[in-house]
């Protein structure tokens, strides 16, 4: 009963699936459990007023009774029996309702709380318990790393409209509204990849809001966790490009009306803390972007030409990449912005590769790496336990007309 099913949920080519049923995760045993009583008490009640059903219409057929049918007043035996056998199936079906929420609703002393935030067309994965040593809480951008073996009680809301976290893998799927926060465990038993999508027709980009979920045993969740906290954003060498990279991040290019990155993305252990985009802390362990639009899981994957061509397509118009995307274009192209028309700033090609360059080395200590020689689960690739190449979502766009 490993899975029932695998979806391929959009494009074509090789693409992680989601799959459910995976027992795996003590939240759909529990889901199972309940649903095997439901789903056979229905069956016999199916049967039961089928059998009813087909018995009175044919007993009391009217070419077999010709006579005046028996003329009586209620019948309190049978009304008190048609009563009391729904209530008692009701309370039964409450009763194990009422269980499975107490096991799976999460408990103040849970160790593992992780906060997600929603948006137009991105996620945000933030560790309410682990203050960052820079400042802030870490957090993590479209990717969501959590432990293996225990639950993990996530908060969900939303910065704008619905949008809906469902990664089945680990579990329940809830809405991510604005203004309110809602509470549920998640687990998981074996350490792996898993594909997370929004389920919440949110938006032009709703199908390309996607996320990985990353399980790790006990022991490589807490390195990571702690490298995280630890982190902050390493310091370009003087005159590299990273360093220009760095400067143009957080002051934009003013002259072109370029607009500083930093004043929508937050990069731990600097300045930059804006919260319109994804947070780009460790965006150079990360391997997808674009909220899983593109995805680089090889072991090189940012230094991969083909990458890199993504990457630099990305900074120059994200929303020609990535129909809907909020971030501004780069290239001087309009994008859309509350239904009007705005021209982006312009950074020269050279710029775009700085910045680049610069991101490229946003990333955590190796051992820290949560993505290396984890296997991404139902991938369709083969490979399944090889953290190789898996997939390309979409090409880059070098862009219609501009
Ligand atoms: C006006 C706000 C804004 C500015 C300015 C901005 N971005 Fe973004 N950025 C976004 C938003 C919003 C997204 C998410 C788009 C989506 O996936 O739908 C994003 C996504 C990204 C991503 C993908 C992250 C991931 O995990 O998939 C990268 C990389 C990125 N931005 C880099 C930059 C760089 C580099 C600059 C400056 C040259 C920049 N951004 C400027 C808003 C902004
Ligand atoms: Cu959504």
């Amino acid at each position: 009963m490993a899975s029932l099913g695998a979806t391929l949920l959009s494009g074509c080519g090789s693409q992680q699936l989601v799959t459910f049923g995976d027992m795996a995760s003590g939240f759909n045993r529990e889901v199972a459990f309940m649903s095997i009583f439901a789903i056979a008490l229905s069956v016999i009640i199916f049967v039961a007023v089928s059998y009813a059903l087909f018995f009175t219409v044919n007993k009391f057929r009217e070419d077999k009774n010709t006579d005046a049918p028996a003329q009586f007043h209620g019948n309190n035996r049978l009304e008190l029996i048609l009563v009391v056998v729904p209530v008692v199936i009701v309370m039964f079906l409450a009763v194990l309702t009422v269980r499975s929420m107490a096991i799976l609703n999460p408990v103040a002393e849970q160790t593992t709380k992780i906060d997600v935030l929603g948006r137009q067309f991105w996620w945000n994965f933030s560790y309410p318990e682990t203050k960052a040593d820079a400042g802030g809480d870490v957090t993590n951008g479209n990717e969501m790393v959590m432990p293996t073996k225990q639950p993990v009680a996530l908060t969900i809301t939303s910065g704008d409209v619905i949008h809906g976290f469902w990664a089945p893998n680990i579990g329940g799927q809830r809405a991510a509204m604005p203004g309110a926060l809602k509470t549920w465990n998640v687990d998981t038993d074996r350490a792996a990849v898993y594909q997370g999508n929004c389920t919440q027709l949110c938006g032009g980009s709703h199908a390309n809001m996607r996320y990985k979920v990353v399980a790790l045993d006990q022991e490589r969740y807490t390195t990571f966790l702690a490298a995280a906290k630890a982190y902050r954003a390493p310091e370009p060498a003087e005159g590299s490009a990273e360093a220009r990279g760095y400067e143009l991040f957080m002051k934009g290019n003013p002259a072109t009306g370029a607009l500083a990155c930093a004043a929508c993305h937050r990069v731990q252990g600097t300045t930059a803390a804006g919260a319109a985009g994804p947070d780009l802390s460790f965006f150079g362990t990360r391997r997808t972007l674009g909220a899983g639009m593109w995805e680089a899981m090889t072991p090189e994957h940012w230094e991969a030409p083909d990458a890199k061509a993504h990457l630099h397509a990305w900074i120059k118009h994200s929303p020609k990449v990535k129909p809907g995307s909020l971030m501004p274009t780069y290239d001087g192209s309009e994008y859309e912005v509350n239904g009007k028309l705005v021209k982006g700033g312009v950074l020269t090609d050279e710029q775009i590769d700085d910045v680049a360059a610069y991101l490229r080395t946003l990333k955590l200590p190796e051992e820290a790496d949560y993505w290396n020689n984890t296997p991404v689960y139902g991938s369709s690739d083969a490979a399944e336990n090889a953290p190789t190449p898996l997939a390309k979502t979409s090409s880059p766009t070098p862009g219609g007309k501009q």
